[in-house]
């Protein structure tokens, strides 16, 4: 009996330690030299490549701020295109660190393994037309033809959206956002739904884009942000506190272009933000100038809005619901300290 415990305690501690041995997500990412960062297929504004190859986009900012904090280098980071219906098994299957791809927070991807560490960017769902088929209000698309993408939550509101409103619905489905927006283009639907973010930047790939209108119904909320495999909870705070770092940052006025001069500040807020007091980085697996790093790389989070999506970009979307608590928006992250 004694001899069975003791093969079962070694058996135990045998089991321990391999578990122990595992490295985490940042250590892992550190001895590759790299992030791996799931992005879009190439959606404007939030991740596509430019002319020079370069990705760029909100997404893109918030994987570069990962790499700016783990290695002082924002561009070290892989980008993997990843498709929607795909997110779940790619993020599972450990190909990518982070997914940051326009990915709506649900219950059921929670669930599904999918863990959420906030949002950055706040949607919803809404439909565009042609302005020749003269309807104003998704009200009206009774019977219509509605281009949409798979393995979507869009997917899911477009029909939940029609039941309730006792519409009926013709939904053509593409497994692609490209597929999608082709065909509409094209004329195969009489509509095209998506986030309403979607909706901006995919007009200007339509082939006439002043000919198209967005209704004004919004439909559901998307609240978009990174996700994270559930077995590492270090890796998960770092993902969640890179968002809140650029979000305090732009509530306490530090920019990419004045973070040196921020670093003198008496400001108790910015000292601790910026690591000149506290060890909060350390805390983190990080270094204690990590949001330093970041602003650094990437400024923080209203630059980084309104380089990518907001009213100076092509895409022109509004901070609205994405504006900070201070100014009537949603964006809010609890205190460093
Ligand atoms: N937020 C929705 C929809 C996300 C989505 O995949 N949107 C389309 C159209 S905007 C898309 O493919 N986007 C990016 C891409 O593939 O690059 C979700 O999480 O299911």
């Amino acid at each position: 009996m004694k001899s069975l415990i003791a093969l079962c305690a070694g058996a135990a501690l045998a089991l321990i330690g391999a578990v122990g041995a595992e490295a985490g997500a940042l250590d892992q990412i550190k001895a590759r030299g790299a992030l791996v960062c799931g992005v879009g297929t190439g959606l404007a504004g939030f991740s596509l490549p430019d002319d020079q190859g370069v990705w760029k986009g909100l997404d893109v900012d918030e994987c570069r701020a990962l790499a700016a904090a783990i290695f002082n280098d924002p561009t070290k980071v892989k980008f993997l295109q990843v498709n929607a219906k795909d997110r779940p098994t790619i993020l599972a299957s450990g190909e990518i660190d982070v997914l940051i791809r326009n990915t709506t927070w649900t219950l059921s991807r929670e669930i599904g393994g999918m863990f959420f560490t906030g949002v950055n960017f706040y949607d919803g769902q809404g439909f565009m037309v042609r302005k020749k088929l003269g309807v104003d209000s998704a009200l009206k698309l009774d019977g219509a033809s509605v281009c949409v993408q798979q393995g979507t939550t869009t997917e899911l509101n477009l029909a939940d959206y029609f039941r309730a409103n006792k519409m009926k619905l013709e939904p053509v489905v593409f497994a692609t956002d490209d597929e999608t927006t082709k065909a509409y283009d094209s004329g195969r639907c009489d509509a095209y739904t998506t986030d309403a973010s979607g909706l901006a930047a995919e007009r200007l790939k339509m082939s006439a884009p002043d000919d198209h209108v967005v209704l004004p119904e919004i439909i559901s909320k998307e609240p978009l942000g990174p996700s994270v495999r559930k077995d590492d909870i270090q890796w998960f705070q770092i993902v969640q506190w890179t968002h809140f770092a650029l979000i305090t940052a732009e509530e306490l006025g530090v920019t990419q272009a004045n973070v040196d001069e921020m670093l003198k500040s008496d400001n108790p807020n910015i000292r601790r933000l910026l690591g000149v007091e506290g060890d909060f980085g350390k805390g983190l697996g990080l270094t204690n100038d990590w949001a330093y790093r970041i602003i650094k790389a990437v400024g923080n989070y209203g630059e980084s809005f309104e380089r990518n999506v907001g009213m100076g970009s092509p895409i022109k979307i509004r901070r609205g619901l994405n504006a900070l608590w201070t100014k009537g928006g949603l964006q809010y992250a609890p205190p460093i300290r």
